[in-house]
């Protein structure tokens, strides 16, 4: 079976999705998009020869869509998460599923309508190979305990539509939900160290940042956030347990040598560093998705890193810790 994919937001990210489907992902035709920009729906149904719709809701609605993914802009995602489950599509939504908490309260609320589980988030990281490597090292045990987890996540610019709490919600957010996952552990308080500001970028951002964050048993989380670096796309983590210490190494391409020296390739963009993890999540999405199962990261997922976000844009504010408020696990995701 092919699955016929109906996406909402196809912007840059999108159209990504929608050439990995086209070239190297088995099982997946994407069939409709939708977008608020007219201009946008036009270029793109025209470009890929699909269905373009202007409202999302009629794509969703659309017989000939069996499922939906949505890679517009975070904010818009709850609505369009909401009516995939109550018109019992599945969806993978990417990430944040929602900048807030309560925003994915009302999508875990309509998953547990519904009595399953329809939404897959977008969280990456955890398809990356060397994340991966990384985790079972740690799961093993071999290395014993994590005790401190240092995290760089740098980009070379954001565009000035991006705004003061997407440092947190959209960027950390990443490292959020990969710490929870490397670690097993929900993350219980946050704070925000505030140092000099870079003068290359926009005065209503805080940039650089470093959001620290503890987990249940008293992991302590680093995690340098700086968007406007001017130069690469640089994710760099550190785990330190008790008998070792392990690193993702550098994620060049390519390492040249010539009369100046020896040079990396540096990566601009996050498509090309995880460009395979992104393969791999989609397609196993589109595979669970021909078998009618779940697969990947669900909405308690989504709401779990949403609380740290809103915790975290609180301490953006606020001196000191912020805890994190989560309810107990609904038993849908247990
Ligand atoms: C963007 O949405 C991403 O997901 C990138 O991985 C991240 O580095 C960037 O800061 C976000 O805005």
């Amino acid at each position: 079976m092919t699955v016929r994919i109906g996406m909402i937001g196809p912007g840059g990210m999108g159209q990504a999705h929608i050439d990995r489907i086209r070239s190297v992902i088995a099982g997946g035709e994407v069939v409709a998009i939708s977008d608020i920009a007219e201009d946008n729906v036009t270029t793109v149904a025209s470009t890929y020869g699909v269905k373009g719709y202007t409202d999302s809701a009629e794509l969703i609605a659309d017989p000939d869509v069996d499922a939906v993914m949505i890679c517009s802009f975070g904010p818009a995602h709850e609505a369009d998460v909401i009516a995939c489950i109550e018109a019992g599509k599945r969806v993978f939504c990417e990430k944040p599923m929602t900048p807030d908490a309560q925003g994915a309260l009302n999508i875990m609320d309509a998953e547990q309508r519904a009595g399953r589980k329809l939404v897959t988030v977008g969280f990456m990281r955890r398809f990356d190979e060397s994340y991966r490597q990384m985790k079972a090292i740690l799961d093993s045990g071999e290395v014993g305990e994590t005790l401190i987890v240092h995290n760089r996540h740098r980009n070379p610019t954001v565009p000035e539509r991006y705004t003061w709490d997407m440092v947190i919600n959209d960027t950390g957010i990443h490292e959020i939900d990969t710490m929870r996952w490397l670690t097993g552990e929900e993350i219980v308080r946050v704070r925000v160290d505030t140092p000099k500001k870079t003068t290359k970028r926009f005065e209503h951002l805080q940039d650089p940042l470093i959001l620290i964050m503890h987990t249940e048993s008293g992991i302590w989380i680093d995690d340098e956030i700086f968007v406007n670096n001017q130069h690469s796309y640089d994710i760099q983590c550190e785990a330190v347990a008790e008998t070792g210490t392990i690193r993702l190494s550098d994620q060049h391409l390519i390492e040249r040598t010539g009369t100046v020296g020896r040079s990396n390739a540096l990566t601009m963009d996050h498509n090309e560093r995880f460009g395979g993890a992104f393969v791999r999540e989609v397609q196993e999405w589109i595979t669970a998705v021909a078998r009618d199962e779940h697969t990947g990261s669900s909405a308690w997922d989504g709401y779990a890193a949403a609380c740290v976000c809103d915790a975290g844009v609180r301490a953006l504010t606020e001196d000191g810790e912020v805890a994190v408020e989560m309810i107990d696990k609904p038993a849908l995701y247990a």
